[in-house]
């Protein structure tokens, strides 16, 4: 069994001469051979591993006039572009192959993303930090939008931490890292042209001095995830979840007066209004800044859970922000309420709760051209707790065991939506019970594995106990990492 999260497309396994077991190559380090702006990844990988790297030919002088040490045993690992590379059926830009021979080891891939896919496969392949079973890995994801939703508004998590979160999701493969980064309790990202929002980033919930990021750590954090092939989707939620906002200006108010500060979990009760004049200057200057600020395709403009509005002024809402992020050359993309409103082809929506009673209006929104990204809260809310006794979490959505994070299959989610219409599947974490980054990754680890493989491994290859099994093997590697990681039952560590 190899501890491989999420299962490739195709994996054919070498079996030694006298068939005593799986065939290994010896990794006493390696000497890498790869196109120079992803030496520095893969060496993470492969550190991560606990194998020596020993020096990097990147073909642009970087050879030393002396071997170092241990060059003499070095295995190649070759990473090259290759069209062919991946399973022969795949056109994914992500497929790639990695070889692992007696002669050593060789990722090809259609593009570079493919490439550091290869090695973090080959990363999970070294379980021992010497050594990796001789194998052939055609690998390519089912869907291309493979994402986290992450709050830092509920508990304010820093670059730092967000950094950490970055690491994970990448090990699985992920592209996505959504933040969602305003809300009733705080307001975490600096808007230039509203400098103002600063007074409410001191605030979470329970109280206690948060922060935010500057633009420069926003910068940061997105070439931080870029290098790692994961796109921030920044989040401005409106037009409810908006209390740190109306915190700061009391002009957004129906009397003007600005809220107070919140610091408590309930949701629903703050909300813009369309017709005040400060309002449509309002999101112009946050959605701009925001657009101009990311480096992706993508800024979410939330639309969850508006309870006290009626739906011609929140269609107007979806109209405005819509039309303002596809201004500044982005694609929109709303909670599934944005269903709503007046969504256009292209436009993405991100299904959470179970409403039986919208799927029509999703289907519909769908016909005219809209795609879902789908993160049930039944499955895919890492922050719902694991049981009923689970000390951290909440229970709106039920209990999310490792096996419900698993068992669910995106295309089926909402009744009548064609298959086509899905984008792809993002776990979402809300912190309004996580306070360290030990609680995050305990809810986060082993069911973020679950959901990446949901959204990677083709249906057919679905086994609960095989996951569990390899979930297992993988724990050693998680703890290397630092990354704690809740024991379920459900798992035999
Ligand atoms: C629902 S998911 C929310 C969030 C909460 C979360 C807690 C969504 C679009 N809205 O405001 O934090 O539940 O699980």
């Amino acid at each position: 069994m190899l501890p491989l999260i999420p299962w490739p497309t195709e994996v054919i396994e070498a079996t030694d001469a006298s068939d005593r077991g799986a065939a290994r190559l010896p990794l006493p380090a390696v000497q890498l051979d790869a196109p120079a702006d992803l030496t520095a990844v893969v060496a993470e990988q492969l550190a991560a591993a606990g194998v020596p790297v020993v020096g990097a030919s990147t073909g642009a002088g970087a050879e030393t006039a002396e071997p170092p040490a241990g060059a003499a045993d070095a295995v190649p690992f070759a990473l090259r572009l290759d069209p062919d590379a991946g399973p022969a059926a795949s056109d994914s830009p992500e497929r790639y192959t990695l070889r692992v021979t007696e002669a050593g080891v060789e990722a090809t891939a259609a593009a570079p993303v493919g490439l550091l896919h290869a090695a973090r496969t080959l990363r999970q392949l070294v379980t021992d930090g010497a050594s990796v079973p001789l194998v052939v890995v055609h690998d390519a994801p089912r869907y291309a939008w493979r994402g986290l939703s992450f709050d830092v508004v509920r508990h304010w998590f820093g670059p730092d931490d967000i950094r950490a979160v970055v690491d994970l999701v990448g090990a699985f493969k992920l592209r996505v890292l959504h933040l969602h980064l305003t809300d009733d309790q705080g307001w975490r990202i600096e808007i230039p042209s509203r400098p103002e929002l600063e007074k409410a980033s001191d605030n979470q919930v329970g109280g206690g001095s948060a922060g935010h990021l500057t633009s420069a750590d926003y910068a940061a954090l997105q070439e931080y995830a870029a290098a790692r092939f994961v796109t921030i989707v920044p989040e401005f939620d409106m037009p409810g979840h908006v209390n740190a906002a109306t915190h700061v200006y009391g002009a957004l108010t129906a009397d003007g007066l600005a809220t107070d500060a919140y610091d408590g979990i309930e949701v629903g009760f703050s909300r813009l209004w369309f017709d005040n004049p400060a309002t449509e200057p309002f999101l112009r200057d946050v959605i701009g800044d925001l657009a101009r600020m990311t480096h992706g395709e993508w800024v979410h403009v939330g639309g969850d859970e508006v309870l006290t509005m009626d739906h011609a002024e929140f269609a107007r809402f979806v109209d405005l922000a819509q039309r303002i992020v596809r201004e500044h050359g982005k694609t929109p993309i709303f909670w599934q309420e944005g269903a709503r409103g007046p969504v256009e082809a292209g436009t993405l929506l991100q299904y959470w709760e179970p409403k039986g009673e919208e799927f029509d209006r999703f289907v519909a929104a769908a016909e005219s051209g809209a795609r879902f990204v789908m993160s049930p809260g039944n499955h895919a809310y890492l922050d719902m707790k694991y049981t009923p006794e689970h000390p951290l979490g909440l229970e709106w959505a039920g209990h999310v065991e490792l096996r419900d994070s698993y068992a669910w299959e995106p295309s089926a989610v909402i009744d009548g939506l064609p298959p086509a219409a899905v984008e792809g599947v993002s776990a979402a974490v809300w912190t309004e019970t996580l306070t360290t980054r030990d609680e995050l990754f305990s809810m986060l680890l082993p069911r973020l594995g679950a959901v990446a493989e949901v959204a990677w491994s083709a249906p057919e290859h679905k086994d609960f106990d095989g996951f569990a099994a390899r979930t297992a093997a993988a724990a050693p590697a998680w703890r290397s990492a630092g990354w704690a990681f809740h024991q379920t039952p459900q798992v035999a560590w």
